[in-house]
C-alpha cells in the first residue's frame, strides 16, 4: 500500500511536492491537497486518480485514505495545520520554517511531547544535499581537524514581491543556521548583523544585502553573505576552514566549456533546479522513514533552534551589535 499523502498548500513549493510524489518518489500517493484559492488545489490535484480537494488544511488532513502530512504552506499556517496532524498522531514533512518565530515553534516542540513520540521532519533539504553530504563525511573523518570557521555565500537572482529585510534572515539565512548546527554539532549562541549600503537591484527599503555573524557553542565562527536581488543567478556556496585544511562546496563546476577564448559555465537560476536532488532524496528519505513507522531527519528541535537563532537575528538587524540567542533547555525526545 502506497502512503497517503495530504499537501497543504498548493502554491510553488506545494505543487512541486506533488509533482515529486506522483511522478518521482515511489511508495507514496497524493491522497488530498488543500489550499484556500480551490482553483488553484483543483488544478495541481487534477489528473490524480483519488485526490480529493479541500479549502480547510483540517479537513485534507482528515480525508479519507491519508497516512502523513506534508506542509508547505505559508509559514504563519504551519502551527495550525501540525497541530492538525498531531490530533490524528499523523507523521508530518512541514517545510521551512517550521514556524515563523521561536515562542511558537517551541509550542510545537511541546505539542509533539506531549504525543509522547516524535512526528515532524523539517523541510531543511541542503542536509539531503549531494555536497553538503559528501562536506558532512569529510569534516566526520577528522582528516582536517578540527572546523574554526565557516564562510557561506547565498545569492538569489531576486527576491519575491512579499520579501521583507527580516526574511532574508528568517526565510533565507534560516537554511545557513541549519546547516552550521548540522555540520558542525554546535547550537549557536550569538547573532551580529551587518549591512552595507544597499543594492540598487533590490526592491526600495528592502536591505539586501546583509552580513551576518554566527557564533557556536564549540567556539567557532560562521559568516553568511545573503543577497537575495543580486540578478545574476542562485548560488550557495560554503566553505569550512579547519584546523590543518579548507573545504569547499557550491562552486557551479558540474560543465566548464572552453570554447571562443573563454572559459566557463551555466549558472543555476534558482534552488528548485540547485537543489532539485536535494528535495527528491529528502521526499524519498522521509517516504521511506514513514513506512517503516520511523522518523528521520531535521525535526521539530531542529525547527525550533533555528527559530530561536533568526529571531536573536532579526533583533541584531533592527538594534544593531551582537544578539545572544535564547534556547530553551532540549527536551530528552530530541537528544
Ligand atoms: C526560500 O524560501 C528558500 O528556501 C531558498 O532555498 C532560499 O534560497 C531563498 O532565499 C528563500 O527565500
Amino acid at each position: 500500500e502506497p502512503l497517503g499523502i495530504a499537501v497543504i498548500g498548493t502554491g510553488r513549493m506545494g505543487a512541486d511536492h506533488v509533482r515529486r510524489i506522483d511522478r518521482v518518489v515511489s511508495g507514496a500517493r497524493v491522497a488530498a491537497v488543500a489550499d484556500p484559492d480551490a482553483e488553484r488545489a483543483e488544478a495541481v490535484a487534477a489528473g490524480i486518480d483519488g485526490c480529493t480537494v479541500h479549502t480547510d488544511p483540517a479537513a485534507a488532513i482528515a480525508a479519507a485514505g491519508v497516512d502523513a502530512v506534508l506542509v508547505a504552506s505559508p509559514g504563519p499556517a504551519h502551527e495550525a495545520a501540525l497541530l492538525a496532524a498531531f490530533e490524528r498522531d499523523l507523521p508530518v514533512l512541514c517545510e521551512k520554517p517550521l514556524t515563523p518565530d521561536a515562542a511558537s515553534a517551541l509550542r510545537v516542540v511541546e505539542a509533539e511531547r506531549a504525543l509522547g513520540h516524535r512526528r515532524v521532519q523539517v523541510g531543511f533539504m541542503r542536509r539531503y544535499d549531494a555536497e553538503y553530504v559528501r562536506l558532512k563525511a569529510l569534516l566526520e573523518t577528522g582528516r582536517l581537524g578540527r572546523p574554526l570557521m565557516l564562510h557561506h555565500r547565498h545569492r538569489n537572482v531576486a527576491s519575491p514581491p512579499f520579501f521583507t529585510t527580516s526574511m532574508l534572515i528568517t526565510d533565507s539565512v534560516s537554511h545557513e543556521v541549519d546547516v552550521t548546527r548540522w555540520l558542525l554539532g554546535h547550537e549557536i549562541t550569538a547573532v551580529t548583523v551587518l549591512t552595507p549600503a544597499p543594492s540598487p537591484g533590490a526592491p526600495e527599503g528592502l536591505r539586501d544585502p546583509q552580513f551576518v555573524v554566527l557564533e557556536t557553542d564549540g567556539g567557532a565562527l560562521g559568516d553568511v553573505e545573503i543577497f537575495v536581488n543580486c540578478g545574476f543567478g542562485y548560488q550557495v556556496q560554503a566553505e569550512v576552514v579547519c584546523e590543518r585544511g579548507t573545504a569547499r562546496i557550491g562552486d557551479d563546476h558540474h560543465l566548464v566549456t572552453h570554447a571562443d577564448g573563454r572559459w566557463g559555465g551555466p549558472l543555476t537560476q534558482d534552488w528548485t533546479e540547485r537543489f532539485a536532488q536535494a528535495y527528491d532524496d529528502e521526499l524519498r528519505a522521509w517516504v521511506d522513514t514513514t513506512r517503516r513507522g520511523e522518523v528521520g531527519g531535521p525535526g521539530a528541535w531542529d525547527g525550533y533552534a533555528a527559530a530561536a537563532v533568526c529571531e536573536a537575528g532579526v533583533r541584531a538587524l533592527e538594534k544593531g551589535g551582537r544578539v545572544e540567542v535564547e534556547l530553551a533547555e532540549k527536551p530528552a525526545l530530541y537528544r
